[in-house]
């Protein structure tokens, strides 16, 4: 483990067994290399952004068995918003004062492309200065298939119809076994990687999550992490890494143990040191709890999200999320844990300092 300090310490990258081993350093000093490299970027600062999540449909032709959100046996609730409801919504964002909506749907056969497409341009129109992310690569694999278009079609129409990044969602865990069990028929993970390699060649940026907690392994964790790196040095379009920790209600994947909050900040702290050429670490407060992502920017986070207004998908399967966070409460609690709160955009230029 000596070795492996001074390697960390001296900034050397590591390797898929050397990171594999540090779930086995004890937390505290795993914590320390993880806020030194936070620290040696970013200081004291912990950014965030005042966004609104939208959801617009939870009617899906796919089963994933982690998922609460879609329309199913155990949540027989099934929605399509028109553009009218979402426009409104967003409005209602932008006199919130959001900078960002965030729009992920489930997989809507029914719904067709010009309704996933043509609301980005409605947004657009209305309020451009407000940003787009929108479409999974699991979204943008359904409507390629559904639509008989190429994946560099799909990219082409996303950016006419106004869509700025793409969100990290529908990664899940790239090991093939696993994805198998857990969300099979879902996009893949060689093609999630090809969709986002296509929209970082178009000069554009995108976040990536990973979905943990569940039936994978540590071992399988550090190789979604390895497998993110390997594309980053070669685009550099990853802004953000994003683990969620999986939540475990209203779904069909059986779970016998659910990870202690040491063994999240372990995997907070090993993303931080692994990747070394992603800018941001997320801590979704979202999934990890408000209480552990405050811990976790000591751990290697530096960012939280945002505000978000409401949520859907993690709020159907337990978070404490339908009604995002308010303003004035987040700052404070950044500012209490001893970091400076810093609004961000989404492309992480700073809005604004609380000092
Ligand atoms: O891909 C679904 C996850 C994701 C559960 O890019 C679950 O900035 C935990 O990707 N437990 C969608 N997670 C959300 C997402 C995201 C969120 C925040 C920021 C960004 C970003 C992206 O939610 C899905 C899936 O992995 N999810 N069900 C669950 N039971």
């Amino acid at each position: 483990m000596k070795n492996l300090i001074e390697k960390i310490e001296k900034n050397e990258r590591i390797n898929f067994s050397e990171a594999l081993s540090l779930y086995d350093m004890d937390l505290f000093v795993l914590g320390r290399l993880a806020d030194e490299k936070r620290k040696a970027m970013y200081g004291k600062k912990s950014f965030f952004n005042i966004n609104r999540h939208i959801n617009p449909t939870n009617e899906c032709k796919d089963i994933c068995k982690f998922c609460a959100f879609s329309a199913n046996r155990k949540n027989p609730n099934p929605y399509t918003m028109s553009h009218e409801e979402i426009l409104n919504i967003t409005k209602q964002a932008v006199e919130h004062n959001a900078k960002e909506v965030h729009l992920v749907s489930a997989h809507n056969e029914k719904a067709g492309i010009d309704w996933y497409l043509g609301i980005f341009k409605k947004i657009k129109e209305a309020y451009p200065n407000l940003h787009i992310k929108a479409l999974t690569a699991a979204e943008v694999n359904f409507l390629s298939e559904s639509n008989s278009l190429s994946y560099e079609k799909m990219i082409d129409l996303m950016i006419e119809n106004g869509v700025d990044s793409m969100p990290g969602g529908g990664a899940e865990i790239f090991d093939e076994k696993v994805r198998d069990k857990i969300c099979k028929g879902k996009v893949s993970s060689d093609n999630w990687f090809k969709i986002h390699r296509l929209w970082h060649e178009k000069g554009r940026k995108s976040n990536v999550t990973m979905l943990f907690g569940h039936i994978e392994e540590r071992a399988h964790r550090i190789d979604h992490m390895i497998r993110i790196r390997n594309l980053q040095d070669i685009t550099g379009g990853f802004n953000a890494f994003i683990p969620l920790v999986y939540q475990r209600e209203n779904n069909y994947l059986k779970v016998e143990n659910f990870p202690t909050s040491q063994e999240i900040l372990k995997t907070y702290a090993i993303s931080r040191i692994l990747l070394d050429n992603v800018p941001h670490i997320k801590a979704y407060w979202v999934t990890s709890t408000v209480n552990l992502a405050l811990i976790a920017q000591e751990f290697g986070a530096d960012d939280l999200d945002g505000t978000i207004e409401k949520e859907s998908i993690n709020s159907a399967a337990g978070a404490k999320s339908a009604n995002g966070v308010d303003l004035d409460e987040f700052v404070h609690l950044i500012k209490d844990s001893g970091f400076v709160p810093v609004e961000r955009d989404s492309l992480y230029n700073e809005l604004k300092v609380y000092k």
